[in-house]
Formats: structure tokens, sequence, C-alpha cells
């Protein structure tokens, strides 16, 4: 098992304005008020797609920021909500919270969805605000603005791809060129004890997971060389890399090489023998490769052979196509264990009611300072604009007690009061 993680950042959109309007209709003189509500903004959630295998594509993209809902409009007419944006994952993809660490989602089967960011409710258009004492409202709701959030997603993979050979052929110096993987390379044998991964893209953006496994010797599937260990990790893989020393520099004869390993799979357990497997002539920079890889050819006249350099680099693009369309053409082998092993399907529908605390504290320049989560959010609702929206923020933070406790710090008339950054001065029962 190999953990993949990514940091993103998500952005849920704000609701929009709500309209302060009135009526104007010929023969109705004071018309009441019919400003419409802002639409709701969208949620960022995330959805599984079971064709997406590795976190790869969220290494070029990390921001996700939903759309604000429209603002409300005259005539009653609300503003139209904001469509959701909904960003792909893999099956397996665990959801955190960055700062908390606390699990959002546990996102397993495909299909399934968690709103990782709520989108903002829509202010309230005057219409709603008025009340027989105050039948023609000035006051409308600024759009609660959308929810925002550091995540951490995290995968679980199992190789797709597994690089099989015998010891010092080269499988973990081509892991180490095509993907981001530091396996140790070494020029003795068994360097690779416990397969390293790395997740592998192609020039035409296809993703997958490849292990660099332990080397494989004669009676591997007796248990020589550790070999029952090493074959458990084949048995996970879809595709089998199956990795030829073409330059002979060891003494052994690559055709030897070649039925031996296969002889130590299908010994092994024969559903190994099901899985497609690539061929590939390694370290054909050598001065000897040329000539043994004629002899290899006419030995196996209809076997597809991929001959490559991981010293040099040669040969890999079309070897790592190869390995992409059978990944893309090959059902997963036994799944069943995998899903044993997964986490239950869970899907936490997070909301929580901003808390109704505040705190007050003295800036250096005597400013009162204020904080809180239902005070800044009631103050990001508010159009500073209208006085009559100015009043009613005013009353509310008295009807928490913010003047109160203000008071009682020793804020007497023309004490500034600051909430974010917005700065106005503290006047005693001015309303
Ligand atoms: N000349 C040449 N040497 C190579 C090439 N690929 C790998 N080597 C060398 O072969 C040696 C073994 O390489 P590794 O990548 O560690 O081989 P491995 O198959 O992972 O070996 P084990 O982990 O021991 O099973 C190292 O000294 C590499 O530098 C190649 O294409 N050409
Ligand atoms: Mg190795």
């Amino acid at each position: 098992m190999f953990v993949d993680q990514v940091n993103i950042y998500v952005k849920a959109g704000d609701g929009g304005r709500g309209q302060v309007a009135f009526r104007r209709e010929k023969y109705v003189p004071d018309g009441g008020p019919a400003g419409g509500d802002g639409g709701h903004g969208a949620h960022v959630v995330l959805e599984v797609d079971e064709g997406l295998r590795t976190l790869m594509d969220f290494r070029y993209k990390r921001h996700f920021k939903a759309v604000q809902g429209e603002n409300g409009m005259s005539k009653g007419m609300h503003g139209r909500k904001a469509e959701h944006l909904v960003v792909k994952v893999p099956p397996g993809t665990v959801v955190y919270d960055d700062d908390t660490d606390a699990v959002i989602a546990d996102l397993v089967h495909h299909g399934q969805q968690a709103i990782v960011a709520k989108g903002g409710r829509g202010g309230r258009g005057n219409s709603r605000f008025a009340t027989p004492a105050n039948p023609a409202p000035e006051h409308a709701e600024n759009g609660e603005p959308g929810e925002e959030k550091y995540l951490k997603l995290e995968l679980k993979m199992l190789a797709d791809v597994g690089l099989v050979g015998f010891p010092s052929v080269g499988k973990s110096t081509m892991l180490s060129i095509v993907s981001a993987a530091r396996p140790k390379i070494g020029a003795y044998h068994f360097t690779t004890i416990t397969p390293n991964i790395g997740v592998v893209e192609t020039e035409d953006s296809r993703s997958f997971v490849m292990a660099d496994l332990p080397g494989l010797i004669e009676g591997a599937s007796e248990g020589v060389g550790l070999g029952h260990q090493f074959l458990r990790h084949v048995e996970r893989t879809k595709v089998i890399v199956h990795v030829i020393d073409m330059s002979g520099m060891e003494g052994r004869d690559p055709i030897d090489d070649y039925n031996i390993i296969n002889k130590e799979l299908a010994d092994y357990n024969l559903r190994l023998t099901e899985r497609p497997q690539v061929v590939v002539a390694n370290k054909m920079d050598m001065p000897d490769a040329e000539a043994n890889l004629e002899a290899f050819k006419e030995a196996f006249p209809d076997l597809e052979v991929f001959a490559i350099s991981a010293a040099t680099r040669q040969g890999l693009r079309d070897l790592l196509f190869r390995i992409a369309d059978l990944v893309d053409a090959t059902p997963e082998f036994g799944l069943e264990e995998l899903e044993e092993k997964t986490a239950t399907p869970r899907v936490v529908y997070g909301y929580e009611a901003p808390e109704a605390g505040f705190t007050i504290s003295k800036d250096e320049d005597d400013c009162f300072v204020i904080k809180g989560p239902r005070i800044e959010k009631l103050f990001t609702m508010t159009n500073f604009m209208r006085e009559e929206s100015i009043k009613r923020f005013a009353r509310t933070l008295r009807q928490m007690g913010v003047d109160e406790e203000l008071r009682k710090m020793g804020a007497i008339d023309g004490d500034v009061v600051r909430i974010r950054d917005f700065e106005f001065e503290f006047i005693e029962s001015s309303f």
C-alpha cells in the first residue's frame, strides 16, 4: 500500500445579494416592498469517478471555487441559485479538513458524493422584512459567504503494474525515471526488499501506479530468496512488466531468464499467467545487447518486445503507452480482499451553525476589536450603504450583548470599534 496525498483549497459560492425594491403600479399609490432574495451560492462537491486511479490531476489544479448565487431582483424575482461545482476523485479517497485533521468524507463507490464546502444562503430581499410597524423596509441582506476550506485528500493505492524480473535487471532504475519515486538502486542483488511505488503519467495524460517488486530467482515459488513474500505483491497487480537484462552482463542467457521467471509465476499461482505481460529488454545501451535481442526474438518470434535502456532513457514512451492501454483494458484482480479492508462507506455532511460567542480585545491603538463567527457572518451579510441595514446590525449586536460588554471594558462615546477591516464609532444608546 502506498499513500498518495494532495492539499487543495475549496471555496463555495457566496449567496447572491437580496434586493431593495418597491412596487410601482399604476393604481397603487405607494407599492409595497418587492425586492427578491439572492440565489444560493454553489456547493463544492467531491464525487467518485471509478475511471480515476490516482490524485495526479490535483498536482496541476489545487484551487476550486464554486460560483456565486445570482442577486435578487425587483418585482419580487429571486436570483437563480448557482450550479454546484463537482470535482471528480478516484475511489478510495479520504478527505480531511487540513486545519483540524478531522475526516470529512470517505469516498468509496462510483458516484458517491460529499459536500465539502457549503454554498452561502442568498440574502433576503426587502419584501421579507416588511412588518406592520415597518411596511416599507429599506433593508435587504447581503448573501451569506460560501464556506472555504483547506482539505487534504488521501488515497491508498495498490499498484496497477508490477515490475518483475531477476535481481539487478533494472526494475528500480526504470521506476525512478518514469515516476517521482526514488527507490534505492544498486549493482548488487536484492537491492529492493520491499516494493516501491510511483505514479506514472503518460504523454497523453493517462496515469497508473507502478511498483518495482523485489527480484525473483529460480525456486521463488517454493520460497527461495523470500520468493513467497515477493510473489504475493505480484498477485495484487493488473499488469506484469517483465524486465529482462538483455546485456547478459551477469553471465545469464536472457532466454533462460525469461523462461525461468515465467515458470516461477505459473508455479506460484496459475492466475498470474492470466495477467497481461509486457516484455521489456533493458540495458540496450550495453555492447552485447543488440545481438542478444536478435537471438531472443528468434526464440520467441510472436512476442512483442520493448527494447529500452533505463540508463539512457530510450524506448520508454511507447512502452508506457502500451502499459497504459493494458491497465485500461484489464479488470481488477483480487478486489474482494481489497474491499474488505477499505473503510465502510461513509459520507459526512457536516453543518455547524456559527458560534454565537464573541471576544472583544483592545488593540495597541486603543481600538476595540470584536471577533466571533456569528458576528463576522452578520457583518458580511450587512449592506453598509443602507442606513436601515446599519441600524439593524447595531441592534443585533446589542441583543447579543456586545454593547454591554464594550461598556464593561470601559468603552465611551467616540471610541473606535473594529470588526474585520471595518471601523466605526461606539455611540451609547444611539439606536
Ligand atoms: N548499463 C545499464 N545499466 C543499467 C540499466 N538499468 C539499470 N542499470 C544498472 O543495473 C543495476 C541494477 O539496477 P536496479 O534498478 O537496482 O535493479 P533491480 O532490478 O531493481 O534490482 P533488485 O532490486 O536487486 O532486484 C544498477 O547498477 C543500475 O545502474 C541500463 O539500462 N543500462
Ligand atoms: Mg530494485
